[in-house]
Parts: structure tokens; C-alpha cells; sequence
């Protein structure tokens, strides 16, 4: 079965991981985010792109979810004594990957061609591949004006209330090569339980239009994010943060949803937007709960 995941960050990550322990490389394409990505002393960096192949690569930061296993920090500490940039926590193995991004960038390689490189050298063997190889940028419009997102993520801790998003440069941007013939040889397309504003949306935006079976994985669970500033974007957008509220925002894409258990109560709601529906565990704390949580997303495509 080909299945294309779209993933942004670490939930993203985990269960694009799971996928991968299941399906042969030839039947799964990651495509990932990268409206997060910026330019930050100097170095490109690709915070979703990276976590993705970090984690597939079993070299991701298991406290974190992002960065490197086994990480040191002398240069970012050194930066900050130098009185430099130092909120965004880059690691010394970590730098080595933007350094590397970011020669081969400025000597005209497209991206999409790094991270099939990088992939090669880190032993990632299924297909991860970036949105486009166009800049895209995530804004954040919130009550203290635009934030670039690692601006309002990072460096503002998700503070300010957030009033909208915008994702410049989508509406021109060509979706990288491989991805329009990921999605038409897919016989599903999975949205990993990523943000839906910030991680999907953007890749949404890139790609256009999906012609094929779309399941998506609740990154909300009992009206809360495992991870990251979901939750709390529904709530200041005026929307009761929920996996029905999720359901609600993809539902003229979606064929199938996943739900966890803890939120059964959506399932008939759900249901009625023409959604079929799997109600399982879909945490993953565990590394065991990540290929879990794919065998029971696979299953549910395949009874479709
Ligand atoms: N997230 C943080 O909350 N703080 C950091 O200092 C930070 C550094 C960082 C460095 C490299 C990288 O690839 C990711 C990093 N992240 C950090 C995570 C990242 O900014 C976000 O998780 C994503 O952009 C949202 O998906």
C-alpha cells in the first residue's frame, strides 16, 4: 500500500516513524513542512525537515523531540557569551547539519536535493521530501502585530494571542520535485497528527488539490496537544479546541479520521460529516506506541 504522510514537527515525526517500521521504503513519501524554516546566524535552518530525519534516522533528541541524541552546546554557549542570539538552542552536532545545509544552498543545490543527500548519509531509506524548494514563511498575525513563526514559537514561547497565519510565498511556490507524483501514485494520503494551522495548512497550501483518500490523526486529545501551541491557537481563534474541532477544519479533504479514545464522545459528530472513523490510543509516548498507531492507521485505509 503507498501511502504519502504529511508531517510537520515531532508529533509528526513520531508516527511518520511508526510508518516507516511497517511500510517498505518504496511505499512511503514523508512530505514536511517548512514554513518554519529561517535564517539564524547566519545558517538555514529546517526545524520540521530535520526532526523528520533525525527521528526516522533513530538520531533525534528523545527529551525534546527535536535536535540531536547525545547533544553538546558549546558553540550556542559561547555565542551567548559573546552576547549573541542564543534563544534559538542550536547544538554542536545539530550545527553541523545547518552549516553543511547552508554551503550547499548558497552554491545554487536545491533543497529537496540536501535533505535526498543528507537522507542518504544518515541511512533514511524511505522518500522524505520538503514541501518545495521555494522559501515559504509562516507569519504569525497576533495582538502584538506579525511574528515570523520561530519568532512568535521560540523566541515569544507561543505568548502572544493569535489572531491568524499567513504563509508567504505558498500561493507561487512549486511543490518540490517528487511530490505532485508521490500524491498521484499514493493510494492514501496521511496528515500526521501535526498542527493542522501551522504544519499541514502550509503544505496544503503548496500542493494545491489531493485526489486520493485523506486520513488525518487527531493531534488533539481531550481538548489538549501533546505538544506545541495547537490547542491554544483554536481557543484564541474563537474555536473550542477539540478532535472534533480538527475533524471540522480539514473536513472538505477528508475521507477517514483517527481519534483517541479519550475523545469517543466526537465520534458520532464526526461521523456525520461524512468522515469514516477509528477511535483508538493514538499517544506516543512509547517508541513501541509509534508502529502501533500505524498498524491501526494502515488497517483502517486498507478496510476502507
Ligand atoms: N524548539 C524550542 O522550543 N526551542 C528551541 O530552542 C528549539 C531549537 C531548535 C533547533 C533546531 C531544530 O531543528 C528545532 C528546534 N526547535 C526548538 C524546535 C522547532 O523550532 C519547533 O518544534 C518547530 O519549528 C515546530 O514544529
Amino acid at each position: 500500500m503507498k501511502i504519502v504522510a504529511l508531517a510537520g514537527g515531532v508529533g509528526g515525526a513520531k508516527l511518520a516513524h511508526g510508518l516507516a517500521q511497517i511500510l517498505p521504503p518504496e511505499e512511503l513519501t514523508v512530505i514536511v513542512n517548512t514554513g518554519d524554516d529561517f535564517e539564524h546566524l547566519g545558517l538555514y535552518i529546517c526545524p520540521d525537515l530535520d526532526t523528520v530525519c533525525y527521528t526516522l534516522a533513530g538520531l533525534a533528541n528523545p527529551e525534546t523531540g527535536w535536535g540531536r541524541v547525545g547533544e553538546s552546546w558549546n558553540t550556542i554557549a559561547n555565542v551567548e557569551k559573546l552576547g549573541g542570539p542564543a534563544w534559538f538552542r542550536l547544538g554542536d552536532q545539530d550545527i553541523a547539519t545547518h552549516l553543511e545545509r547552508t554551503r550547499r544552498l548558497k552554491e545554487g543545490q536545491p533543497l529537496s536535493q540536501v535533505i535526498r543527500d543528507f537522507c542518504r548519509a544518515w541511512d533514511v531509506r524511505h522518500t522524505v521530501l520538503p514541501m518545495c524548494d521555494s522559501p515559504v514563511r509562516t507569519m504569525v498575525d497576533t495582538d502584538e502585530g506579525e511574528l515570523a513563526f520561530q519568532e512568535y514559537f521560540v523566541h515569544r514561547r507561543c505568548e502572544p494571542i493569535v489572531k491568524g497565519f499567513r504563509f508567504d510565498g505558498a500561493e507561487a511556490a512549486e511543490p518540490a520535485p517528487g511530490v505532485r507524483e508521490a500524491l498521484e501514485s499514493a493510494d492514501a494520503i496521511v496528515f500526521c497528527p501535526s498542527n493542522p494551522w501551522v504544519s499541514i495548512d502550509p503544505i496544503l497550501r503548496v500542493v494545491k488539490k489531493i485526489n486520493k483518500p485523506v486520513v488525518a490523526v487527531s493531534p488533539i486529545i481531550g481538548g489538549k496537544t501533546v505538544k506545541g501551541p495547537a490547542a491554544k491557537m483554536y481557543t484564541e481563534l474563537g474555536i473550542e479546541p477539540s478532535a472534533l474541532a480538527v475533524a471540522m477544519h480539514y473536513r472538505t479533504i477528508l475521507t477517514g479520521f483517527v481519534l483517541d479514545n479519550a475523545d469517543l464522545k466526537y465520534e458520532e459528530e464526526i461521523k456525520a460529516l461524512q468522515v469514516k472513523t477509528l477511535v483508538t490510543d493514538t499517544l506516543m509516548n512509547q517508541l513501541t506506541d509509534r508502529a502501533r498507531l500505524a498498524t491501526d492507521v494502515l488497517h483502517f485505509i486498507g478496510s476502507y
